[in-house]
């Protein structure tokens, strides 16, 4: 081996190429976003792209659902196919593979975001279960980006997406610990309505839900508190891009000096 193979095998050199990488994409991309968005996704957690599909769109993106039912993995009234990137094209080509949503992640967190996997879902009326997402929580402690597409229209009886503003704040977050003495809250993922009513009461916020159009996509930063409203009636149909950041660390179970994405 040469001395320069050995100083680019190196895994801390390789590791630090990867974070000069991610800097200097993530400068790549601020170009390109809507400072708009931005500062709604940081102040607010969320932001709405309203007509980001048409109506035949939407309704292709449904049939395909409904030709894959059989396959969806079903809890409760919920049915949902995760991977449909993987065996629909068209949400692969429209939604799965978007550099537009994908970039505004990357932005926002600050780090070149993956995409896990395209979630479809039909949700059935269940108006004694906690909705999707299984009631209010989130996603993570820190940031983390999610974009959600309706594909029916949503009113407040079908389940609307529901989010506390600025309750992904890491200020936020401090703040609420401080006043409610509570160390733990803004840690724990999953809440009950009296909490969230609790969060809401000290904070001075109202939580906000979202009823829009089919095709409408809403961006939003999921270690914010939030909520699929119960479907009360009707049927929603929604696909939803998680994303993630890559994972910046040697992995030392593989003993290999692996730097995992
Ligand atoms: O589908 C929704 O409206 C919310 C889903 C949710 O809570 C989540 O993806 O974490």
């Amino acid at each position: 081996m040469s001395m320069l193979d050995n100083v680019l095998s190196n895994k801390y050199l390789h590791a630090t190429g990867l974070v000069v990488a991610h800097i200097l994409s993530i400068f790549r991309s601020k170009t390109q976003v809507d400072p708009q968005i931005l500062t709604a996704l940081n102040t607010e957690g969320y932001w709405i792209l309203p007509d980001f599909f048409s109506e035949s769109i939407c309704n292709m993106l449904v049939q395909n659902f409904d030709e894959r039912e059989s396959i969806a993995t079903i809890v409760d009234s919920d049915r949902r196919i995760f991977g449909m990137e993987k065996v629909s094209e068209l949400h692969q080509h429209l939604f799965a593979d978007s550099v537009f949503l994908k970039s505004i992640g990357d932005v926002h967190v600050g780090m070149p975001q993956i995409l896990t996997t395209t979630m479809a879902a039909k949700l059935y009326a269940a108006p004694d279960k906690l909705g999707s997402g299984g009631g209010w929580h989130r996603d993570s402690f820190l940031p983390q980006f999610k974009a959600i597409c309706y594909l029916t229209d949503v009113c407040e009886a079908n389940g609307p997406f529901e989010y506390v503003p600025g309750s992904h704040r890491l200020t936020n977050k401090l703040k609420f610990a401080l006043k409610t003495a509570t160390r733990t809250h803004s840690n724990i993922p999953r809440y009950t309505q009296a909490s969230i009513d609790e969060y809401c009461r000290v904070m001075g916020v109202e939580s906000k839900f979202f009823v829009a159009k089919k095709g409408t996509v809403i961006l939003c930063d999921t270690s914010g508190l939030h909520r699929g409203r119960p479907i009360m009636e009707g049927i929603r149909y929604a696909m939803t891009n998680y994303y993630r950041s890559p994972r910046l660390f040697l992995d030392r179970r593989a003993g290999k000096g692996k730097v995992y994405a």
